[in-house]
């Protein structure tokens, strides 16, 4: 069969700079296709066009919240040609009954395991609506990503992205990642990984994990086994990294010169809330030297939004980068994805204010948070960044990080300065809310209409219109079972 895989961009103002990091997805469902297979990638956000008339047999769209519209509407143009469309990625694990009404079956969870058995059954015509295995995959058996098939660089930076482990302990409250990769991290083999990275010519990569360090033994061999390998990495991690003197060494010797490390939180109650962070603001100050000591510069993620804030957070949180000169910062408006526990509190308290899944990016006030307006939350979110990317702060964060060196300079003041641009405050210029005639129902109809072809199944037209609680919730006490689908 001949398959087109699609990772969808939904605004066309995020095109050209949202994204300097390559997806491994799409390569990595690439590797699970059985050779006979022909297979294609597009990925919008690089600019490459969706043929719509080409001589497809299977459609797999990678869906994202902020990027979910765009691909109902791809599909849409698919099943209007009587192609087979197949959803996957997060948005389509924690929404399937609405992914169903645009496609003809959703994977829901990894793709491991299933993927092979969906283009069995396609191929045999018997697929059915939804597949999702009992238990999570076992990474063991992992495949090599077909690097072959995208792309590694964007703009200026050529950078390879490596995958070596899934799942975190924190489960914060917010986020769906525990929820949909599990609560105990699971590894990749090292030797796999080292091959994998071996065959990339890109210098640079960029580790996906969501805590690299968050398993201190595999951290450690594996940045023991990187060091001949000579390759400079940025990656994410916690900041308890930062009260092991041999697990940074080590992770400078292997290439790391940069870790976003989630701090979320800048209020008192939220530090107890999320504990993954240090308790006090001198204490994550104290972190961000260790680091730039070691080498590694930070970019510090913070939350805005969070019940625990109030407007005093911006403050505290502008003292925390000035003092710690972060080198970078994400800063991010608490956004209520579905599936976390955050959605359904937020829902049932009538606090979120629309249901344009377009606007779920992380960067737009969307909320009414509990302890300040959400206009306050905008200003505050707004100028925060403005301060941080202004030319003045980048000169006065600049010494203790671009002492590293030339490499590490460079990569300070054109990120710096990439981010200033980015950060316009006019691109969250305002609170975003439906209009005043349509209810924040998540009937995602009103944005984008279902198109029916033969293969349309009745189930998916009785289907409630969205099920917001259908995340399936992997923890570390469910109940393990040999795989079943749906
Ligand atoms: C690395 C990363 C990034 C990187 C690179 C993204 C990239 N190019 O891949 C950067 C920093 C650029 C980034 C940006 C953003 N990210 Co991000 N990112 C991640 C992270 C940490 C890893 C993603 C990843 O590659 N995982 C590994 C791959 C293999 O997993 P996967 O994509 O889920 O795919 C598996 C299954 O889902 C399934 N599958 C997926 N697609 C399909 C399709 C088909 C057909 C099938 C059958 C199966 C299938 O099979 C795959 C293999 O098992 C995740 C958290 C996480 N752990 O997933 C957040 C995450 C995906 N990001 C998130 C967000 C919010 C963003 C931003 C909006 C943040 C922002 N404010 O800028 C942007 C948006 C970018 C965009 N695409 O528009 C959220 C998404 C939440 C949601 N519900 O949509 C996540 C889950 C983080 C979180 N804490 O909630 N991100
Ligand atoms: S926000 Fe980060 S630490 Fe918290 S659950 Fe998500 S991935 Fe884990």
């Amino acid at each position: 069969m001949k398959i087109l895989l699609i990772s969808p961009c939904q605004l066309a103002d995020q095109r050209p700079n949202s994204m300097d990091i390559p997806q491994l997805t799409l390569s990595i469902i690439a590797a699970l296709t059985p050779p006979e297979h022909e297979i294609e990638i597009v990925e919008e956000v690089y600019g490459d066009t969706v043929n719509f008339e080409g001589d497809y047999d299977v459609i797999g769209i990678s869906i994202m919240t902020q990027t979910c519209i765009r691909g109902y509407q791809i599909a849409n143009e698919f099943r209007k040609r009587g192609r087979t469309v197949v959803f996957g990625g997060i948005h389509a694990t924690s929404m399937p009954d609405e992914a169903i009404r645009f496609g003809n079956s959703v994977v829901i969870g990894e793709a491991e395991g299933l993927w092979d058995i969906v283009l069995d059954d396609i191929k045999n015509n018997r697929l059915k609506s939804f597949y999702k295995l009992d238990k999570l995959p076992d990474l063991q058996n992992h495949v090599k990503p077909r690097r072959d098939l995208i792309k590694c660089s964007s703009g200026k930076f050529s950078i390879a992205p490596i995958e070596t482990t899934r799942g975190c302990p924190y489960n914060c409250d917010f986020c769906s990642v525990s929820r949909f990769f599990g609560t105990r991290q699971r590894h990749k083999p090292i030797p796999g990984i080292m091959a994998d990275i071996e065959s990339c010519n890109e210098k640079n990569l960029f580790f996906l994990d969501d805590n690299i360090t968050g398993d201190k033994r595999y951290a450690r061999e594996l940045f023991r086994e990187m060091i001949p390998l000579k390759k400079i990495w940025v990656g994410q991690a916690s900041v308890q990294v930062a009260g092991d003197p041999e697990l940074m060494s080590l992770a400078y010797k292997s290439g790391c010169r940069a870790l976003l490390i989630g701090f979320e939180s800048m209020s008192d109650s939220g530090f107890n809330q999320y504990r993954k962070t240090l308790k006090t603001i001198d204490e994550n100050v104290a972190a961000v030297k260790k680091l730039q000591d070691n080498g590694i510069m930070t970019m510090a993620s913070l939350i805005f939004g969070l019940d625990s804030d109030t407007d005093e957070v911006f403050d505290v949180a502008h003292d925390f980068l000035t003092r710690s000169k972060a080198a970078f910062f994400q800063a991010c408006v608490m956004t209520p994805y579905p599936g976390t526990p955050v959605f359904h509190r937020l829902r049932s308290e009538g606090r979120i204010l629309t249901d344009d899944w377009t606007r779920f990016d992380a960067s737009k006030v969307i909320i009414r948070p509990e302890n300040m307006s959400s206009e306050d939350l905008l200003a505050g979110y707004n100028k925060i960044k403005w301060h941080f990317y202004a030319n003045k702060s980048i000169l006065k964060r600049a010494y203790p990080n671009v002492k590293i060196g030339f490499y590490e300079a460079l990569l300070y003041l054109s990120l710096n300065k990439g981010y200033q641009k980015k950060n316009n405050p006019g691109i969250a210029s305002r609170v975003y809310e439906n209009l005043t005639d349509q209810p924040v129902d998540f009937n995602v109809a009103k944005y984008v209409k279902p198109v029916l072809n033969s293969h349309t199944n009745l189930w998916a037209e009785r289907s409630c219109l969205n099920s917001p609680d259908s995340l399936h919730v992997f923890g570390a006490t469910k109940k393990e079972t040999v795989g079943s689908i749906l």
